[in-house]
């Protein structure tokens, strides 16, 4: 395969409610798609940075730059989609803007070779459980009727963010509504090791983790909370590799994870994160970033490996989106089917991405050659 430029294309995908979290309140997202356009078959890639630096340091205006300037130039004589990382490795960080990259020439190759993404990676189920992470709401009964319409559409698992003041009460009143579900908090880093013993009054609401609530660079004060708490502590913004993985997991600092392909650098390292979860007992579950169809169909492809134990923030079209950029993902009887057409098995609807684009440049890889 010869990568011969990429397009890039901010697009504006309006959500059916606002999303509240310890972060912000999110009413749209601006979501950077990329086309690898090459020799062969075009290839899809989405990028999971949000606007602002605001969830991790990485934010749709520096992808683009770090793009342009680092990365996309650094393809220049890369022929196989599973060279992109050690092509890429000479920039430090950035993960999620090279986790794009590297998604849209995996699609790319995959469709030259006819074979589906959930094949490349070892998956193992045809579909997959989905679980809801439900928003920051105004009132606890606003809340509790959110939960219920998400459990009554069939979602089998349910998260709810949380922050200082927005934790024990709404959380005892959907454990009180709902005794049986399956329920999940996320903190997105708004606790100090302080909080501890507040914390660990979460441990009677029989949850199946909390989500990171310290920093992510604290690894001692989840170490310090893991030892303190009942409930398993996971990991989200922490885990930014297979080797971060590997310590936190040493440490103790984590007793699940949560995999997000684009914040450890694309679907490659989430899968050896996986295999290294796998092969110590450690569970781990797909996380999201509100992704569209593109990044959704991915998701649902990691999920269905086989130390995917617990359901995963994946959750159907409808959940964010009015209007997906794919044909929508539906829910049949809690659960989306895997994608089995080749790569990611969906492609953007052109007349819808074309609506919904706000900018877009093309970036040339092999350039012109040098004279002489
Ligand atoms: O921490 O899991 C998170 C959304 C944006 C940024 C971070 C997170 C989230 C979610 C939504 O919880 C997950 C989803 O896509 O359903
Ligand atoms: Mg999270």
């Amino acid at each position: 395969m010869r990568v011969d430029a990429i397009e890039l294309r901010r697009v504006r995908m309006p959500l059916v409610s606002p999303f509240r979290t310890s972060f912000g309140t999110q009413t749209e997202r601006d979501i950077l798609v990329l086309r690898a356009v090459t020799d062969g078959p075009d290839g899809w890639g989405e990028c999971v940075a949000l606007t602002e630096p605001v969830y991790s340091s990485e934010y749709v205006a520096g992808v683009i730059d770090v793009l342009r300037m680092h990365l996309i130039p650094a393809l220049r004589g890369v022929t196989d989609a599973r060279e992109t990382a050690d092509a890429l490795a000479f920039v430090k960080g950035h993960r999620m803007a090279k986790g794009a990259l590297e998604m849209a020439l995996l699609d790319a190759q995959l469709r030259a070779e006819d074979r589906s993404l959930a094949q490349e990676l070892g998956a193992v189920h045809t579909r997959v459980p989905c679980g809801v992470s439900v928003g920051i709401m105004d009132s606890v009964p606003q809340l509790v009727d959110a939960v219920a319409a998400f459990v009554d559409a069939g979602y089998v698992r349910v998260k709810l963010k949380i922050e200082p003041g927005w934790d024990i009460e709404p959380v005892r009143a959907v454990r009180a509504r709902f005794p049986d579900i399956p329920l999940q908090v996320d903190a997105n880093t708004a606790y100090r090791p302080a909080d501890i013993p507040h914390l660990t009054r979460l441990d009677a609401e029989d949850l199946l983790l909390i989500e990171q609530p310290f920093d992510e660079e604290d690894l001692l004060g989840h170490v310090q909370l893991a030892a303190a708490m009942r409930t398993p502590v996971c990991l989200d913004e922490t885990i930014t590799s297979a080797a971060t993985a590997e310590q936190a997991i040493r440490l103790k600092a984590t007793r699940i994870l949560n995999i997000k392909a684009g914040r450890v650098g694309g679907y490659l390292e989430a899968r050896r994160i996986h295999d290294l979860c796998l092969g110590q007992g450690v569970p781990v579950w797909c996380g999201g970033m509100v992704e569209t169809g593109l990044g959704r169909a991915a998701n649902i492809a990691l999920a269905a490996l086989p130390g995917f134990t617990l359901p995963g923030d994946v959750s159907a079209s409808d959940r964010f989106y009015a209007v997906d950029l794919t044909e929508p993902f539906v829910m049949a009887d809690g659960h989306l089917d895997v994608p089995t057409g080749p790569g990611l098995g969906v492609t953007p609807l052109p007349d819808v991405l074309d609506d919904l684009t706000t900018w877009s440049d093309t970036v040339p890889v092999q350039g012109i050659p040098a004279a002489g």
